[in-house]
Order: C-alpha cells, then structure tokens, then sequence
C-alpha cells in the first residue's frame, strides 16, 4: 500500500491527494500533527527540510508534489492520464505546473508566513511584493485560459492550479473582470477530486492564519 504524509489543509498535500483521488489508486494517509509524531520523524528523515508531502512507495520515498505525480503516472496504469504520453503534450503541462507553484502557490505561501511572522501585522513590504505577483499571474492566466484545451479534466496541471488558485483566492481575491480564471477556479473546486480535498480541509479553516473567508 502507498502511503502519503501530509496534512488535510496543506495546499501541497491537495496537489498529490487530487492525483490519487482522480486515479482511484489506493493509499493510506498518514497524517502530520502532533498526535501522530512518527509520521513526522519519516518525513523529517525522508526529506531535505522536512517539507510535506511525501509519498512511501516500497522502497522509494517521493518528495515535491509534482514529483509524487509523476511517480504515480509513471508506476499505476490507472494514474496515466495525469501526464500525457507524448512528451511535446507533456511539456506545456509540465510548464503551468511550474506557473502555479512559481507565481500563484509561492506568493500565496509567502502572505499566509507573513501573517504567521505578524499576526495581525503582517509585513507590508512582504505582502505588497507578493501582491505584485498575483497581479501579473492573474491576468496571464486569464489570458492563458482562452486558449487553453485540457487534454483530460485532471492533469498535472489541474492538480497545481486547484489548490493554488484556491488558497490565493482567499489571501488575495481574483478580480471580478478576470471572469475566466473565475469560472475556471469554480469548475476546478466542483472536481469529485478536488472537492473531496476542500470537504477534508473544512474542520482546519479556522487555522488559517490570514483568517478565512466564508465562502468556498
Ligand atoms: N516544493 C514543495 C513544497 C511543499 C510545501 O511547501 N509544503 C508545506 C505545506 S503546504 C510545508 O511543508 N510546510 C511546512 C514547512 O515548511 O516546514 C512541494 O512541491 O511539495
């Protein structure tokens, strides 16, 4: 059985978890907090910072979400789907992978650290520049979206943009005239798979440290 440490409200943990949610492939989680501290010691030796998730697939341990993605799709049949075969398809995917968690995940990260630093006065010159990000990634992926034609509902891709898009939507939200990236967050959040990940975060909401919105 494969087994992946992480956390239900970790953007990262989704990212894998809407991988094996899509795919149907059988894992057991194993959850990181306090109650559960040997979960955190494999990680911590499994990893080079202790960062989350990991996947244990026999003798191999898979760390980085994308990495863990690829593993599956190169080692479960039923995970194929999540890159395609053809590597000039591949690499477009593999490219908005890098987008998501570059400038849309990395900000979002950097606003809610900054609200762990501060709480309650999270540093200005932290949130404008990441801000500043989110501004130029928003456009471009509205712009991205046009055009976009997804070679199957879930890819790599999706399983970066959801929780991505999800998180930074709420630290810093999408402009209403930017109605495709928009409507793309909705169709994303309405996955089986990504669903399935927003309904096993909701009992953590109340953890987020920018606070959360009521809404999602
Ligand atoms: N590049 C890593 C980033 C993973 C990451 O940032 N995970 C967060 C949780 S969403 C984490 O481990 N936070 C705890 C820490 O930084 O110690 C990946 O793609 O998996």
């Amino acid at each position: 059985m494969l087994a992946l440490y992480g956390h239900p409200f970790s953007s990262y943990t989704w990212k894998a978890k809407i991988a094996f949610y899509a795919s149907g492939v059988p894992f057991a989680f194993r959850i990181l907090d306090p109650e559960h501290p040997d979960n955190g010691a494999v990680v911590g030796e499994a990893t080079p910072t202790g960062k989350f998730p990991l996947l244990v697939d026999g003798d191999a341990q898979v760390f980085e979400a994308t990495s863990i993605i690829e593993h599956l799709a190169l080692t479960q049949p039923d995970a194929r789907f999540l890159l395609p075969a053809n590597q000039l398809a591949a690499a477009p995917v593999r490219m908005l992978d890098r987008v998501f968690d570059n400038y849309v995940m990395h900000p979002m990260q950097e606003i809610v650290a900054a609200h762990i630093r501060s709480p309650g006065a999270p540093d200005p010159v932290t949130l404008g520049r990441m801000r500043d990000v989110l501004d130029k990634a928003y456009p471009w992926l509205d712009r991205w979206l046009e055009t976009y034609d997804p070679p199957h509902p879930v890819t790599l891709l999706e399983c970066a943009a959801a929780p991505s898009l999800f998180y930074a939507d709420w630290v810093y939200p999408i402009p209403m005239q930017l109605d495709w990236l928009r409507q793309w967050r909705a169709q994303l959040l309405a996955l089986p798979a990504v669903a399935r990940c927003v309904d096993e975060a909701r009992p953590y909401r109340h953890f987020f440290p920018p606070g959360a919105p009521d809404r999602d």
